[in-house]
Protein backbone atom coordinates (compact mmCIF):
# COMPACT_ATOMS: atom_id res chain seq x y z
CA UNK A 1 0.00 0.00 0.00
CA UNK A 2 1.86 3.15 -1.42
CA UNK A 3 0.51 5.05 2.08
CA UNK A 4 1.58 2.66 4.70
CA UNK A 5 4.47 3.21 6.67
CA UNK A 6 5.49 -0.57 6.77
CA UNK A 7 5.07 -1.05 3.59
CA UNK A 8 7.73 1.69 3.00
CA UNK A 9 10.29 0.53 5.81
CA UNK A 10 9.84 -3.01 4.11
CA UNK A 11 10.68 -2.24 0.41
CA UNK A 12 13.55 0.16 1.81
CA UNK A 13 12.06 3.51 0.97
CA UNK A 14 12.39 4.56 4.54
CA UNK A 15 15.60 3.17 6.86
CA UNK A 16 15.45 0.76 9.40
CA UNK A 17 18.01 -1.11 12.00
CA UNK A 18 17.07 -4.86 10.72
CA UNK A 19 17.53 -7.83 13.08
CA UNK A 20 16.00 -10.10 10.23
CA UNK A 21 15.23 -10.05 7.10
CA UNK A 22 14.32 -12.48 4.23
CA UNK A 23 11.82 -12.57 1.16
CA UNK A 24 8.45 -12.76 2.70
CA UNK A 25 9.33 -11.08 6.24
CA UNK A 26 11.25 -8.14 8.16
CA UNK A 27 12.29 -7.71 11.46
CA UNK A 28 13.44 -4.33 12.95
CA UNK A 29 13.54 -2.68 15.91
CA UNK A 30 11.00 -0.12 17.12
CA UNK A 31 11.80 3.53 17.39
CA UNK A 32 9.99 3.94 20.90
CA UNK A 33 11.20 0.75 22.49
CA UNK A 34 9.32 -0.39 25.56
CA UNK A 35 11.73 -3.16 26.80
CA UNK A 36 15.49 -3.71 26.48
CA UNK A 37 14.66 -5.41 23.55
CA UNK A 38 11.73 -4.33 20.99
CA UNK A 39 11.64 -5.72 17.80
CA UNK A 40 8.66 -5.79 15.36
CA UNK A 41 8.14 -8.23 12.92
CA UNK A 42 5.95 -7.69 10.15
CA UNK A 43 4.64 -9.49 6.84
CA UNK A 44 6.57 -7.70 3.51
CA UNK A 45 2.79 -7.92 1.79
CA UNK A 46 0.39 -5.77 3.13
CA UNK A 47 -2.38 -7.04 6.03
CA UNK A 48 -3.94 -4.82 7.78
CA UNK A 49 -4.23 -6.44 11.27
CA UNK A 50 -4.99 -9.61 12.76
CA UNK A 51 -8.39 -8.91 11.89
CA UNK A 52 -7.58 -9.76 8.56
CA UNK A 53 -5.54 -13.38 9.02
CA UNK A 54 -7.62 -15.74 7.02
CA UNK A 55 -6.83 -19.37 5.05
CA UNK A 56 -4.98 -17.51 1.90
CA UNK A 57 -2.43 -16.19 4.62
CA UNK A 58 -2.15 -17.82 7.86
CA UNK A 59 0.86 -19.78 6.46
CA UNK A 60 2.61 -16.45 6.50
CA UNK A 61 1.95 -16.07 10.13
CA UNK A 62 3.11 -19.12 10.79
CA UNK A 63 6.35 -18.01 9.34
CA UNK A 64 6.79 -14.96 11.42
CA UNK A 65 6.06 -16.72 14.59
CA UNK A 66 9.44 -19.42 13.12
CA UNK A 67 10.85 -15.87 12.90
CA UNK A 68 10.03 -14.50 16.20
CA UNK A 69 11.63 -17.73 17.81
CA UNK A 70 14.83 -17.54 15.61
CA UNK A 71 15.27 -13.62 16.44
CA UNK A 72 14.47 -14.07 19.90
CA UNK A 73 16.63 -16.84 20.67
CA UNK A 74 19.76 -14.72 18.56
CA UNK A 75 19.11 -12.03 20.71
CA UNK A 76 19.45 -14.02 23.66
CA UNK A 77 16.03 -14.10 25.15
CA UNK A 78 16.72 -16.64 27.28
CA UNK A 79 14.53 -15.77 30.31
CA UNK A 80 11.32 -15.27 28.43
CA UNK A 81 10.13 -12.79 25.77
CA UNK A 82 6.60 -11.47 25.28
CA UNK A 83 4.73 -11.33 21.41
CA UNK A 84 2.22 -8.99 21.20
CA UNK A 85 -0.35 -7.81 18.26
CA UNK A 86 -2.18 -5.28 18.72
CA UNK A 87 -5.65 -5.41 16.76
CA UNK A 88 -7.53 -1.91 15.96
CA UNK A 89 -7.86 1.26 17.93
CA UNK A 90 -8.84 -0.04 21.56
CA UNK A 91 -6.09 -1.80 21.33
CA UNK A 92 -4.31 0.45 20.60
CA UNK A 93 -2.95 -0.39 17.18
CA UNK A 94 -1.28 2.54 15.69
CA UNK A 95 0.27 1.09 12.11
CA UNK A 96 -2.55 -0.25 10.01
CA UNK A 97 -0.24 -3.39 8.92
CA UNK A 98 0.07 -6.34 10.75
CA UNK A 99 3.00 -6.60 12.84
CA UNK A 100 4.39 -8.05 16.42
CA UNK A 101 5.60 -6.42 18.91
CA UNK A 102 8.82 -9.40 19.89
CA UNK A 103 9.59 -7.70 23.66
CA UNK A 104 12.24 -9.29 26.06
CA UNK A 105 15.04 -8.46 28.38
CA UNK A 106 12.87 -7.53 31.15
CA UNK A 107 9.75 -8.82 33.52
CA UNK A 108 6.54 -8.05 32.32
CA UNK A 109 3.26 -8.03 34.26
CA UNK A 110 0.05 -9.73 33.61
CA UNK A 111 -2.47 -8.23 32.95
CA UNK A 112 -1.38 -6.23 30.45
CA UNK A 113 -2.61 -2.30 30.44
P1 LIG B 1 1.24 -0.39 17.40
O1 LIG B 1 1.02 0.82 18.27
O2 LIG B 1 0.98 -1.70 18.09
O3 LIG B 1 0.56 -0.23 16.07
O4 LIG B 1 2.81 -0.40 17.13
C1 LIG B 1 3.43 0.39 16.16
C2 LIG B 1 4.87 0.51 16.56
O5 LIG B 1 5.59 0.97 15.42
C3 LIG B 1 5.15 1.51 17.67
O6 LIG B 1 5.73 0.82 18.78
C4 LIG B 1 6.16 2.49 17.09
C5 LIG B 1 6.65 1.79 15.85
N1 LIG B 1 6.95 2.65 14.72
C6 LIG B 1 6.11 3.54 14.14
N2 LIG B 1 6.72 4.14 13.11
C7 LIG B 1 7.96 3.59 13.02
C8 LIG B 1 9.07 3.80 12.15
O7 LIG B 1 9.05 4.59 11.22
N3 LIG B 1 10.19 3.05 12.39
C9 LIG B 1 10.26 2.15 13.42
N4 LIG B 1 11.42 1.48 13.57
N5 LIG B 1 9.23 1.92 14.26
C10 LIG B 1 8.10 2.65 14.06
Amino acid sequence: MSDCIFCKIAAGEIPSRKAYEDETVLAFYDLDPQAPTHVLVIPKAHIPSAAAITTENSAMVAHIFEVIAKVADELGLKEGFRVVSNCGVSAGQSVPHLHFHLLGGRDFTWPPG
